[in-house]
């Protein structure tokens, strides 16, 4: 009983025998000793309400040690559940500012963790003492029926940490260090400073028992960029674009991350800007979300820019946007090519394969090309990729909800507005595509296409969006339709949009359809939104809560740019004058 007596169980009808009977049925005695003592370093802040959100918990860094130490031990159940495969841990915040910091989890297979297990992760982050704590984690364990403790000491979880560079990540990292090893026999493995998407590629490598360090991800990426690069055609070389490009590395890991896989790639003029060394703040006036979401030029970039095809990365290496800054702007203002233009330019490529392929099949073997946007995506994109005679399909917002609905596909490829997204293929078709690479005749136009095919697979991240991995295809395609960022813009013309954050008292106030294009609460905002939207020509706008940030966001597009911001700015005040 030595192990409760440390433990003030208050007024509680709760008796330490109780606990201990109810908790030894699913864990034994030193399981439990092993979470009251290591959750004793790790109190809860008083009055924050958790939520694991659209990618994992987010927050003021100073608030978060306990549920990222929660998390790491969330993380080795769930090795443990899945016959201790491996599990990610990221820390980061991607695209909030410095002070915050966040923790989400990579599933064995690579991709977000999966959501049937958000509701525990919810309960154990909002626990308010070690005895609620250790009894959430028995009811669960016992419930997905996951052995713990003395008997699994020998067969244990493993779970892989990264961490971006915010200056809180280190000492969270050790919290989730904690976290995991208070799982008997849990293994906690620290990969040092790595992008969110890197980190991913490793687990999931790890676990298809292919090489999965740092440098087997880097190798990965330049031979497959070097393979695409060598089947750009003849005629395509003698319309080379070769103009440099600059990225902009939101001052976060990514500029580092990319300053060292540039040393392998001699076929890519790049300059990196905002890397973090030269004093500048992570994500503040720079990276892919300000970018974005302002369509300013970034800082670090100006008039000497102008016309040069750049990038932004966000704070994590997950997203990316590129634009340009126009001969004819006098303000700061940038031409911004956005998630839904990247994946049009990837579709695009794709299908121009795909129907090398597909003349030649007559077998029956036909791929499925499909793209997955949100209600985000800007709606000249969607007519554009429509008339491109591809499947569209809409998700909820964050990038969990687009790649399960991607993953339907042979190939289906999703982007967020912002930048995050990637192109998966699944294992089936990955294995018809290599089999006809052996059939085909070596230099036929059949053979390049299956090539370029198998290629992009391979350079492009399988488990999520990738920055890097984006920014070499975007690059080796304009390379191979020898297009200039300008041309590449010309595909369609954007519809006029703005985007505004609304801060509220209870920004859970406002509930939405699954679609997020409807709110159902507050009662008669909608019908509100409705009548601001009817007075603008090709009017559309809605509202939802933000999963990352303390705010209700506001989403608009309209005929003219002017007519987006007066009607992004009336469901603004709706929301205030409904929710203030
Ligand atoms: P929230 O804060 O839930 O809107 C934002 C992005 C998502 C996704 C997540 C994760 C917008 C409008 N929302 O989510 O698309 O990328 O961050 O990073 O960009
Ligand atoms: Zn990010």
């Amino acid at each position: 009983m030595f192990l409760f007596d440390r433990w003030d169980l208050g007024a509680s009808s709760f008796s330490p025998l109780s606990l201990s009977h109810s908790l030894t049925s699913a864990m034994d005695e030193s399981q439990i000793a092993s979470l009251l003592k290591s959750s004793e370093l790790f109190p809860t802040p008083q009055s924050v309400k958790l939520s694991y959100g659209t990618a994992g918990f987010r927050g003021d860094a100073k608030l978060l040690d306990s549920t990222v130490y929660r998390v790491g031990i969330l993380s080795a159940l769930r090795s443990l559940k899945l016959g201790s495969s491996t599990v990610g841990l990221m820390i980061t915040a991607s695209h909030n500012k410095v002070s915050d910091n966040g923790i989400k989890v990579a599933d064995p297979s690579g991709g977000m963790l999966s959501q049937e297990w958000e509701p525990f992760a919810d309960q154990i982050a909002n626990a308010s003492s070690p005895r609620e704590l250790v009894s959430l984690i028995r009811e669960f364990v016992e419930k997905e029926e996951i052995a713990i403790g003395e008997e699994k000491k020998n067969k244990s979880a493993e779970v892989w940490l990264g961490r971006d560079t915010r200056p809180s990540g280190e000492s969270l990292l050790r919290a989730a260090e904690i976290g995991v090893s208070s799982i008997l026999g849990s293994v906690a493995i620290d990969k040092g400073i790595l992008t969110t998407p890197q980190l991913h590629w490793m687990v999931r490598a790890k676990n298809k028992g292919l090489k999965a360090t740092e440098n087997d991800y880097f190798e990965n990426l330049f031979t497959s960029f070097r393979c695409l690069i060598d089947l750009i055609p003849n005629s395509g070389k003698d319309k080379l674009e070769v103009s440099k490009v600059i990225v902009d590395g939101a001052n976060g890991v990514g500029g580092l991350k990319l300053e060292e896989l540039r040393e392998s790639l001699n076929n890519l003029d790049l300059e990196i800007r905002n890397t973090g060394r030269d004093g500048g703040v992570l994500n503040e006036g720079v990276g892919a979300d300000f970018v974005q979401k302002e369509k300013v030029v970034p800082l670090g970039f100006g008039s000497k820019d102008v016309e040069t095809r750049c990038a932004s990365f966000d704070g994590d290496a997950d997203r990316l946007v590129y634009f340009y800054i126009p001969t004819e702007s006098s303000t700061d203002k940038v031409e911004l090519l956005d998630g839904d233009k990247i994946l049009s330019l990837f579709a695009l490529f794709i299908k121009e394969q795909l129907n090398t392929l597909d003349d030649d099949d007559k077998e029956g073997t036909r791929s499925r090309l499909g793209v997955v946007q949100t209600a985000y995506a800007n709606g000249a994109s969607t007519d554009y990729l429509k008339q491109l005679g591809l499947d569209v399909v809409f998700a909820k917002t964050g990038v969990k909800h687009l790649h399960e609905k991607a993953a339907e596909f042979d190939i289906g490829i999703y982007f967020e507005a912002n930048g995050h997204g990637t192109i998966l293929f699944s294992e089936t078709f990955i294995s018809l595509l290599v089999a006809k690479q052996k059939d085909l005749t070596q230099g036929s136009e059949e053979h390049k296409a299956v090539s370029r095919l198998v290629a992009v697979s391979n350079l492009i991240n399988q488990a999520v969006g990738d920055a890097l991995s984006g920014l070499l295809l975007v690059e080796v395609i304009l390379q191979h339709m020898g297009w200039s960022v300008q041309k590449w813009n010309e595909l369609y013309k954007d519809l006029p949009s703005r985007q505004i954050k609304v801060e509220v008292p209870d920004r859970a106030a406002v509930v939405t359809t699954s679609e997020e294009t409807e709110a159902l609460k507050p009662l008669g905002i909608q019908d509100a939104i409705n009548a601001e939207i009817k007075k603008y020509p090709r009017g559309r706008a809605f509202i939802r809560p933000s999963g990352t940030e303390d705010v209700v966001r506001v989403y608009a597009e309209a005929s003219t740019q002017e007519a987006a911001d007066s009607l992004a700015n009336s469901v603004a005040q709706l929301v205030k004058s409904f929710l203030g």
